[in-house]
């Protein structure tokens, strides 16, 4: 049988490398797309630079042109859109480029493919952040969305616009609506990563304190490992079509800490209120963890719990690694290469 031929835009971060390395395991020929960096970009998939199914090139969504030839050179059998500005808390900061490249960048991926060869199966990186400010308890494909960020919106528009594609041009596009999800390999300004390091660092004596922002808002976290076997189903199926993945339990960031703090033996305890509250370590009365407005944002998604009982039934996809296990393994990674 022909190997199967993957693009993955958006594969030099956390999710392209999971992807990357299962695709490789199923035989696939793996094509991904770098941007042109002043610094060394494939630092997640070294392993895989000199494998012979996998190919690099450069690109960057933004640039129309750009996709387009590499469609045309490649003629993939599945595309991955991974490729977008994803932090939260910086889109506020840099909206209209966010736009461009997580609205505007998926649009002309889907152009190319209608122009080329509308057998090309899509697949769209969505997210929770699309639910935003949310009445539902639980969110699932049915959830009105409410953005509540400038990256909200514009993956609003992203999976609207899939959804477009695949109705008026019956190319096979789908929406994954992914909750959040993590890995050792984590980008490092997101909460998870910056707590687990920071606490390691802390308990080995390397760091005094660690901030943070808002500690009540709730997640539903799973790990990057399980959720790419979900995209890889999602393009599998016979029909496009949008699924929500993820655990179904949600956490506040002050829980993740407390887990954290646990596996590692550092004992803490909190005291204060709002931006006074503070963790100290009961050992020697010293603070270990306060709060501070910089990391707030100027709206915040206050819960997201995922519903993904769709997946479950027609994905036969559901989360596998529980948040102890992601939080161990997260610990262990960071220890790993600090002692
Ligand atoms: P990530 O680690 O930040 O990776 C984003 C990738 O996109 C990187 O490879 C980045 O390249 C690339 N990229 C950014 N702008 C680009 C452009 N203009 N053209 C081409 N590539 C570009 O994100 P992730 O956690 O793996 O997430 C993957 C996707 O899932 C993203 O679309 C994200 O929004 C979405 N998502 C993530 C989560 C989550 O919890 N992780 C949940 C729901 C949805 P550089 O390495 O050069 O920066
Ligand atoms: O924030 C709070 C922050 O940046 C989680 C992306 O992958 O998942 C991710 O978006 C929560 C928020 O992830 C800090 O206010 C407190 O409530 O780790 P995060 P996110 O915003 O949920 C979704 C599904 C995506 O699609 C995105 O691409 O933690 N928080 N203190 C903090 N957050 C950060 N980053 N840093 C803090 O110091």
């Amino acid at each position: 049988m022909k190997k199967k031929i993957a693009l993955i835009f958006g594969v030099t971060g956390q999710d392209g490398f999971y992807l990357s390395e299962l695709l490789l395991k199923k035989k696939y020929k793996v094509h991904g797309v770098k941007r042109r960096s002043s610094s060394v970009p494939t630092r997640r998939i070294e392993k895989y630079l000199n494998n012979k199914n996998f190919f690099i090139h450069y690109g960057d969504i933004t640039d129309a042109s750009s996709v387009q030839n590499l469609i045309n050179k490649i003629n993939p059998t599945e595309i991955y859109n991974l490729a977008a500005q994803s932090h939260v808390g910086v889109s506020f900061l840099t909206p209209l480029y966010t736009a461009n490249v997580n609205a505007l960048g998926v649009l002309s991926i889907l152009e190319a493919i209608k122009n080329t060869n509308n057998e090309i199966k899509f697949y769209q990186a969505g997210t929770s952040e699309m639910f935003g400010k949310t009445i539902n308890k639980s969110q699932n494909e049915n959830t009105i969305f409410n953005p509540q960020s400038p990256y909200g919106t514009a993956k609003v528009f992203a999976h609207q616009i899939t959804k477009n594609y695949r109705d008026a041009y019956n190319i096979f596009a789908s929406n994954g609506i992914l909750f959040n999800h993590e890995s050792p390999i984590r980008g490092e300004n997101f909460v998870t990563k910056k707590i687990i390091s920071s606490l390691v660092k802390i308990s080995l004596g390397l760091q005094k304190k660690l901030v943070l922002g808002n500690l009540y808002a709730k997640r539903d976290w799973g790990h990057a490992k399980d959720y790419v076997e979900a995209i890889y189903k999602i393009l599998q199926k016979n029909k496009p079509g949008d699924y929500v993945i993820s655990t179904g339990k949600e956490y506040t960031i002050k829980e993740f800490v407390n887990m954290t703090a646990k596996m590692l033996k550092l004992k803490i305890s909190w005291k204060g209120k709002g931006l006074k509250e503070i963790a100290i370590n009961k050992d020697n009365g010293k603070t270990l963890i306060s709060v501070s407005k910089i990391y707030y944002r100027p709206l915040e998604v206050d819960f997201l719990k995922g519903d993904s009982t769709k997946a479950k039934k027609e994905l036969k996809w559901q989360s596998k690694i529980k948040i102890k296990e992601l939080i161990n393994e997260m610990i262990n990674y960071e220890l790993k290469n600090l002692i």
